[in-house]
């Protein structure tokens, strides 16, 4: 403790007053000399230019990724490629205490699926909310593909507010993807099933076996799915795969493709070929198109069969009522792309070289006409394919997924099986140009590129194999997205980024400046449930509270301690401890682990957040702060302590500490006497300049006043005891009152470099 105080006090003499150091020393190397040392080329120094992102600046655009096995949703920057956050989704994640918190734990136990907890996701597809088509920043929705469901992140946070099960489905792919306004969020079936939780024979595959496609409400104002208000439209036993939602003139449709229209059901082990060729012997699969807006309105007419207590509105209703139509596409298809003017679908089939664009007019006008081509097995009307194209392009081998560019009518597709990307123009039909990536590309993604104002700029390049690009770190690799520059006519290579969290499928990138995450929640805030906590503590109301073998804490936290710190149980006892937040400056952010359990919370400033534990072993348990949030981090720590049943008081007599005398306090006063003049040259720096017109320094500055509230406070309590000639109390608050001094000058330094850095002004007093 001495030692920091003697190298504080120090650093608070030499940074404070002594001359600011402008670096201005030249680096002995010069370019040239870096470029032969490590070898790099006019092209790769252009392409370190262009993607990196000095100290203290931020990108254009964030991108989310999905985190494909992690059930995760991984932030990153574009260009710089740094990654900012991995959003715990549908997975716990210890660092944001999500499912190690109660609040977070009842925010997966809605993902229960058959009453089982649900500890894995298989993200795919990340969907920004959009206002009029246009991204507005406000929810982020992402699917799991193995356990049909949807979770809604909420981007003012980045924290996951809800999860919902579909109710009929057993697998899903084609979601999340939302109508132009995000009333809906689209979720698709993948792997047929029945909708009952039942055993059905796959011999009754054809008749009782179901795909289908999901409209989840969505209510802005609440940021949360209503279950009660959404539905799903019956579809034929064909795997559903990726959806789209219509806009401008296509606005009120959906488009869903599939694969495996021959329904075939397997079974290697009988001797039958594998899905594989069962699932590929036809041309053709079916893309499916539906009129959602009419289907809502049927459902509120009641024509819906609730089917697990959802509506769904069966085939034969849907064929009646002419919402659902097919249209024949390239086989084993993937993506489903509309074009940001909402006019066309682009399709790849993975096992065609092909990207067939349909024409939504030349759709429309067949439905009209009722110029059907014939209708499948279940009585659907399919469009003939040839009247509905605009064009068919010849892209590259194993097409799968298409982007916009803001320049009119480019789009760029994913050749997964030659590793490229090409580049065409979907209105005239002619490819513009072809770009190696490495290896087996995915999904890619533009700027805002499924918007109906693509940015242009980037495109990233979402990418299954890495192979030889990285430091091999064993057998299982990163994945690897490949940062590409398409702001020319032709496509240039800048980066590769390792991505080590799962095999991300489908990622949306924004601009930057539209989120607007807040910093601070209000205080007591329960982030889970946007509310604020039942069980919030204001400060000096922390205390532990029993009913029965029930025991609930009222904590707070500020740097560096928590209140209470002592905690003694009974064993058997249910522990319930509630800790606050108490901190208003930005990233101070504390944890709370307690030894021998799964307790681990993550405390943003102002958050509420609970660990209830069972107090089922006797014995001491350290309990502590697992974020370094100050330079007495180390001492934020507290006991557990759980008494054993029938435990008898023995006589054996202990003693604890240091007992501090007289000359004790005074050293200590005299410190901090000297601490305080310190304190008062920098805040006499700070005020002597405009620093108001910082809205950092403003921030800390606030923060530092509270520090100094605090130890104001405490002072007073140490010249009491000294008063009472209680040497070891005064000298012991008179410690703590130093301690909030360090944090106030810290602070202070902090304000004070910041000014140096950004051309604060002295201003006449
Ligand atoms: Cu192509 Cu799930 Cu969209 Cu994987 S998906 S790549
Ligand atoms: Cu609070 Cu470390």
């Amino acid at each position: 403790m001495k030692r920091i105080s003697k190298k504080l006090l120090m650093a608070l003499v030499t940074v404070g007053f002594g001359l600011s150091a402008t670096g201005s020393a030249w680096s002995a190397e010069s370019l040239d000399d870096v470029m032969k040392r490590r070898g790099l080329s006019q092209k790769d120094v252009l392409s370190a230019a262009k993607t990196y992102v000095p100290t203290g600046k931020r990108d254009e655009f964030l991108a989310f990724s999905s985190g494909g096995q992690s059930g995760q949703l991984i932030v990153y920057g574009v260009p710089s490629m740094r990654i900012l956050k991995y959003v715990a989704v549908f997975t716990p994640e210890p660092w944001q205490g999500y499912g190690f918190d109660d609040e977070s734990k009842a925010v997966l136990a809605q993902g229960r699926v058959n009453g089982k907890d649900i500890l894995f996701g298989d993200t795919h597809h990340p969907a920004i909310s959009e206002t009029n088509g246009v991204y507005d920043g406000q929810y982020l929705f992402i699917n799991d593909k193995n356990n049909p469901r949807l979770a809604v992140v909420d981007l003012s946070d980045f924290e996951t507010k809800q999860i919902v099960v579909n109710p009929i489905m057993k697998s899903e792919h084609g979601g999340a993807f939302v109508t132009p306004n995000t009333e809906y969020v689209i979720e698709a079936a993948q792997y047929p099933a029945p909708f009952a939780n039942e055993y059905v024979p796959l011999s009754q595959f054809n008749e009782k076996y179901r795909g289908a496609v999901t409209y989840w409400k969505f209510d802005r104002k609440e940021g949360r799915i209503v279950p009660s208000e959404s539905f799903s439209v019956e579809l034929p036993p064909y795997s559903q795969d990726l959806s789209d939602f219509g806009k401008g003139p296509s606005d009120g449709w959906s488009f869903t493709n599939s694969f495996c229209s021959e329904r075939y059901v397997g079974g290697i082990e009988k001797g039958r070929p594998p899905f594989e060729a069962g699932c590929s012997q036809k041309d053709t699969d079916f893309f499916h198109m539906v009129n959602w807006r009419k289907a809502a309105e049927l459902v509120k007419a009641g024509k819906a069969k609730k089917i697990n207590g959802h509506d769904v509105i069966m085939m034969d209703t849907a064929v009646k009522e002419g919402i659902l139509f097919l249209i024949p596409e390239p086989k084993s298809p993937h993506g489903m792309d509309v074009s940001p003017d909402g006019k066309l679908m682009i399709v790849s089939g993975k096992l065609d070289s092909h990207t067939y664009v349909y024409s939504f007019e030349k759709m429309m006008a067949l439905i009209k006409a009722k110029d059907f081509a014939g209708k499948d097995p279940y009585g659907i009307p399919i469009l003939d394919l040839k009247k509905s194209l605009h064009t068919q392009v010849q892209v590259g081998l194993g097409p799968l997924h298409t982007q916009y560019d803001s320049k009119p009518c480019v789009a760029y597709t994913s050749i997964y099986v030659d590793s490229q990307v090409t580049k065409w123009d979907y209105c005239e039909g002619k490819v513009l140009d072809k770009l190696s990536i490495h290896y087996n590309i995915g999904h890619l993604m533009t700027m805002e590129g499924d918007s109906v104002t693509p940015q242009g700029k980037y495109l990233v390049s979402l990418n299954k194999l890495a192979i030889d690009r990285f430091n091999p770190v064993g057998p299982l690799h990163p994945q690897n997205h490949q940062l590409i520059d398409i702001s020319g006519d032709k496509m240039e290579l800048l980066y590769d980024m390792p991505l080590p969290l799962g095999e991300p499928h489908y990622a949306v990138a924004i601009k930057a400046d539209k989120l607007k995450p807040k910093i601070r929640y209000k205080s007591g805030w329960n982030s889970r449930t946007d509310k604020r906590h039942k069980f919030r503590t204001r400060p000096g109301k922390e205390r532990i509270e029993r009913d029965g073998n029930k025991v609930r804490v009222f904590m707070t936290t500020i740097r560096s301690h928590f209140t209470p710190e002592i905690i003694e149980v009974n064993e058997g006892d249910e522990v319930t401890i509630h800790v606050t937040n108490l901190e208003r400056a930005e990233d101070e952010t504390h944890g709370f682990a307690i030894s021998g359990t799964n307790a681990n919370l993550s405390l943003e400033p102002g958050k509420t957040a609970s660990a209830t534990i069972k107090a089922d072993t006797p014995g001491v348990f350290p309990y502590y702060c697992t974020e370094f949030c100050s330079a007495l981090h180390l001492e934020m720590q507290g006991y557990l302590l759980v008494q054993p049943k029938g435990y008898q008081k023995t006589s054996v007599k202990g003693t604890e500490g240091t007992i501090y005398k007289k000359a004790d306090y005074d050293k200590q006063f005299k410190t901090n006497l000297s601490t305080q003049g310190v304190i008062d040259t920098v805040v006499g720096y700070i005020t002597a300049r405009n620093y108001q017109d910082f809205k950092p320094v403003v921030a800390l500055v606030e923060d530092a006043t509270e520090q100094l509230g605090f130890a104001a406070n405490t002072r007073k309590k140490a010249e009491g005891f000294a008063a009472k000639k209680d040497w070891h109390n005064a000298t012991l608050w008179a410690g703590q009152w130093w301690q909030y001094q360090v944090k106030a000058a810290d602070i202070g330094l902090r304000a004070k470099t910041y000014l140096d850095q950004h051309g604060a002004k002295v201003i006449k007093k």
